[in-house]
């Protein structure tokens, strides 16, 4: 889709993804930047109640800061506006639409990822159409609501292990579980609220490297 990185390259190790509560007590641009500069490698533009128009704009803006960072801008949902803010990729929940027609739309230099949230979920995607799992919640958490249920460390495990895609995990993480995540076989962390909403957006990035 970008046509500013020759190759779909992507380091799944510290993953923001936003929430626009969260972020706007220092703001969503500041937020990101702060959190980049603290060693975020890849961005999740989320937010379940912006209009599309508004999410374009967003991503846009987005866009632009992130240039030169080398960290991709992933759209949550909405494929109309990944495709419009020409960002880096999409992530799609497994009520979001088909991972096939996504990637149709998108093109093969697009990143798609995909929430899985059981093993029966995982042995039925689309696995040639996906750059990466999202893998979660490991623990309750109070950023997404009516989310499935936690998996725990080990059924983290169990499902990195069993992924050959890469796999990110997500739900209820700090700095405190980057040790166990990557023991549990997982490429990286997937946060909200450990770095929204932080005092130090970048401070609260750079704990977990
Ligand atoms: N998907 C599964 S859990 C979750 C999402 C979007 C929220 C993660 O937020 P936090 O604050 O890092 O627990
Ligand atoms: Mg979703």
């Amino acid at each position: 889709m970008s046509s500013r990185r020759p190759s779909k390259t992507f380091d799944l190790s510290l993953y923001l993804v936003t929430d626009a509560e969260l972020c706007a007590r220092a703001g969503l641009i500041d937020t990101v930047l702060g959190a980049v500069r603290g060693g975020v490698t890849m961005v999740q533009l989320r937010d379940k109640s912006a209009s599309d128009d508004e999410l374009t704009a967003q991503a846009r803006t987005l866009m632009t800061a992130l240039e030169g960072t080398g960290v991709p801008l992933i759209i949550n949902d909405r494929l109309e506006v990944a495709l419009a803010a020409k960002a880096d990729g999409l992530h799609i929940g497994q009520g979001d639409g088909d991972v096939a027609e996504a990637r149709r739309q998108l093109g093969p230099s697009a990143i798609l990822g995909l929430s899985v949230e059981n093993a029966t979920q995982l042995a039925t995607l689309d696995q040639e159409k996906l750059d990466y799992l999202g893998l979660g919640p490991v623990f309750a958490t109070a950023s997404k609501q009516d989310h499935a249920p936690p998996l725990g460390m080990e059924g983290l495990a169990a499902l990195a292990t069993a992924s050959t895609l890469p796999t990110v995990a997500i739900g209820g993480l700090t700095a405190d579980h980057v040790t166990a995540v990557s023991q549990a076989g997982a490429n990286g962390l997937a946060v909200i609220s450990a770095i929204c909403g932080q005092a130090d957006p970048r401070a609260a990035a750079a704990a977990f490297r």
